[in-house]
């Protein structure tokens, strides 16, 4: 096997010096292995040969696998013991971690020293006692809304509840099988956020119950997290379906009471009984449970005997006859495989009176436990042969998904030949080599930073287009090709989608180099826009504006037209000499029909700029709708497209799953629209907006100034004085070719 030279992943938070980057080698994969749940995997000599991989006459000492990099404990079977072979399987513990950006975890398998499973012989002893129970965790955290507003770290939770004008109940139901009544307490852990915050306080009045009986009755305020546990004698509980309920009353004095359920944990004292023929269950430190168990049963006194110090017996009901394995993953991830045996009235279908013994070394650890016909099988891919992406010479670095890399790609890149050095990487490349082949936007940002920081890139592009719904939660089917970062832009706003932060080399939250995207999901729609920014790039319709106005925000007291008139005022007599009334879309003279035909007739007849100031959503201009998404689709400029400056929220978020925004709709309109559209991807506010606006504006219309010097060099004026408008410094973002220019 070839080793690569690849960069190790890089801390973010810490300020990258050339010594971070110090070249390691990163052994190249010969099969990902996708895991998603805990347990045992297996993996055949069939499996691989599905994938034309042959493992055949290889050392079993030499075939290893990595999580993340690690090489982890495996047991690889040959008959002899040395070579695989056709009957030869290899066999491990997967534990995948969370992920926003992919369900499991990728586990490699490498050719290199492994590290074996210790395969354990323990002498039966029936005269040890069996463990009367074991403290079973269940966690229920479905995942099914999403909120960008989520004052925790993970935007996705399970259910909202809202209190508007009378109180809302609702019960959640979920099983606790096989409960000993021992004197080891229940606990429950209830995990919600506030999801609103007025000017009363406390905002929030929860009560919990459970099974009919009352556990809490508490006020909080604000958005924010309220994790509670609660202890609950074990011998009030029977075992089978359990009742929580979540009451909101309703007696706040706000306008509503809004909770966001994230999740809630129950780990309860349960006997050994297999589930579907597996479990998994800790071993707790030695005190620990004999402790717990002294009153559980008069046996328990046997723990006295001495025989626990060295081995625990575990004695599993509901088994079959059949093989079942046994891991015992120790704290420090050592693996051992103990052999089982099964007894009592066994058959090939589990039942309470066959069952499974196992004699384990004590100590803390986890363990699985698994008949042969359950053992899982990962996902099985095949990795990307990995090239050396740390090498090379540039200043413009394209990440493209693969399915954006051919012709229309190379056509692009030709264009920016005379001015550029650009250099194109596949994003499945910094996975392989950033992230252990799993998706990751923490391994584009290493990536940039590297890029930035090592070879002199200055301006970055990113090629396919994102949704926020990486795992199709939604079933929308909705195709994430390249990943953004999430961030904070405010009190309100937690998962911000910002480009803009992959640009901060330093992480001070201040762009140091250019970024945008093509957000883009088919070939066509690659052309499409590639086509509009040829045509935008030999324009003859320079320095001529669309300027579109909101209407008076009354309750605000703010006037977009003012802000209109204002950025006009601050242009080049170049420009303003091309603007006439005709040029002014304003909502407060026009009314919204000339205001919409103004920009219209402006964009088809050929204008290098639109600007729009206003409030305005994902999907409009004005709250009044002067300009939509649908108005966008129509316009017919191709030969003459347009650039589109939009100073207003969320017109630019690009990572919804089941709509197109503004932006979306002027970049990817076949028939015309822009060949770049810069905006909001988050909230914003307005003096933030029109500061960076004259900012941006100012620079844009410069000699030879590229859209990603404008907006990069406005970003770091305005951070100067307002470092803590993030709402703009990152929630802004060009989606577009950095280097284009006005
Ligand atoms: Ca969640
Ligand atoms: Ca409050
Ligand atoms: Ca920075």
């Amino acid at each position: 096997m070839k080793a690569y030279t690849v960069i190790k992943t890089i801390v973010l938070g810490l300020l990258v010096s050339s010594h971070s980057f110090a070249s390691i080698d990163v052994p190249q994969s010969i099969l990902s292995m996708k895991v998603k749940t805990d347990g045992i995997y297996r993996v055949t000599h069939s499996d691989l040969m599905a994938l034309n991989i042959d493992l055949t006459g290889v050392h079993v000492k030499k075939i290893a696998i990595t999580r993340n990099g690690q090489i982890i404990p495996v047991k690889v079977y040959s008959e002899n013991s040395t070579f695989f072979s056709s009957n030869s399987y290899i066999e491990f513990v997967g534990n995948p971690s969370e992920s926003l950006y992919q369900e499991g975890t990728v586990y490699s398998l490498i050719l290199a020293n492994s590290i074996s499973v210790s395969e354990k012989s323990v002498e039966s002893n029936p005269s040890i006692r069996a463990e009367a129970f074991y403290m079973q965790t269940d966690l229920y955290a479905e995942n099914t809304e999403y909120s960008f507003g989520a004052p925790i770290d993970d935007p996705w939770f399970a259910k909202r509840m809202l209190a508007i004008g009378s109180e809302v109940t609702e019960d959640f139901v979920f099983a606790m099988e096989n409960v000993v009544k021992t004197n080891r307490d229940v606990t429950l852990e209830m995990n919600i956020w506030g999801g609103t915050d007025y000017l009363q306080s406390p905002d929030h009045h929860v009560i919990y119950s459970l099974n009919g009986n009352p556990l809490d009755d508490f006020r909080f305020d604000g958005i924010t997290s309220d994790i509670r546990r609660y202890e609950i004698p074990a011998n009030s509980f029977v075992s089978g379906d359990q009742t929580l309920e979540i009451r909101l009353p309703n007696d706040t004095n706000t306008l509503a009471d809004v909770i966001h359920i994230e999740s809630w944990q129950v780990t309860y004292p349960r006997a050994f009984v297999l589930n579907d023929k597996k479990i998994n269950y800790s071993v707790n430190t030695q005190g620990d449970q004999s402790q717990s168990s002294t009153q559980a049963s008069s046996g328990d006194l046997l723990f006295a005997n001495g025989f626990e110090a060295a081995l625990k017996r575990f004695t599993l009901k509901n088994a079959s006859n059949e093989n079942y394995l046994v891991y015992k993953v120790s704290a420090s991830g050592n693996v051992e495989f103990y052999p089982s045996t099964v007894s009592g009235s066994c058959n090939s279908i589990a039942n309470m009176e066959c069952s499974l013994d196992i004699y384990v070394e004590s100590g803390e650890g986890q363990i699985y436990v698994a008949a042969e016909s359950q053992l899982m099988l990962p996902e099985l891919s095949l990795p990307v042969l990995m090239e050396d992406i740390n090498k090379f010479k540039g200043n413009y670095l394209i990440i493209a998904h693969p399915d954006f890399i051919g012709a229309e790609l190379d056509q692009f890149i030709q264009s920016k030949a005379n001015e550029y050095d650009v250099v194109l990487v596949d994003v499945e490349q910094i996975y392989a080599q950033y992230s252990f082949s799993n998706i990751s936007a923490t391994a584009l940002s290493d990536y940039i930073k590297f890029a930035a920081s090592e070879i002199g890139i200055k301006d970055v592009l990113l090629v396919g287009g994102d949704t926020y719904d990486y795992k199709n939660i939604l079933s929308s089917g909705s195709i994430s090709f390249i990943p953004t970062l999430y961030g904070s832009t405010d009190d309100l706003i937690t998962f911000a989608p910002i480009d803009a932060k992959y640009s901060d080399i330093d992480n001070d939250n201040i762009p140091d180099i250019n970024i945008g995207r093509f957000p883009v999901r088919t070939e066509q729609e690659l052309a499409n826009l590639r086509q509009k920014i040829a045509a935008y790039s030999n324009k003859t319709y320079a320095n001529t504006v669309v300027f579109a106005a909101d209407k008076f925000d009354v309750s605000n007291g703010y006037s977009f037209k003012n802000d209109a008139e204002l950025l006009i005022s601050q242009l080049p007599e170049t420009w303003q000499q091309n603007i006439s009334l005709n040029s002014k879309a304003y909502v407060d003279d026009d009314g919204i029909a000339v205001a919409k035909a103004k920009i219209t007739n402006n964009i088809n007849e050929g204008v290098a700029l639109t600007s729009f100031i206003g409030h305005s959503g994902p999907r409009d201009w004005s709250f009044s709708r002067m300009f939509s998404f649908s108005d966008a689709n129509l316009l017919v400029n191709a030969s003459s497209p347009t650039l589109v400056t939009q100073w207003g929220c969320w017109n630019t978020y690009f990572v919804s799953p089941t709509e197109d925004t503004m932006a979306h709709a002027f970049m990817l309109n076949q028939n015309g629209g822009a060949a770049s559209v810069l905006g909001a991807s988050t909230l914003t506010k307005a003096e933030h907006e029109k500061d960076l606006a004259q900012l941006v504006l100012n620079k844009l219309t410069q000699q030879n100034m590229t859209l990603g010097n404008a907006v990069t060099q406005a970003k770091r004026e305005y951070a100067l004085t307002n470092p803590e408008a993030l709402d703009v410094i990152l929630g802004w973002n060009i989606l577009g070719d950095p280097s284009l220019k006005l």
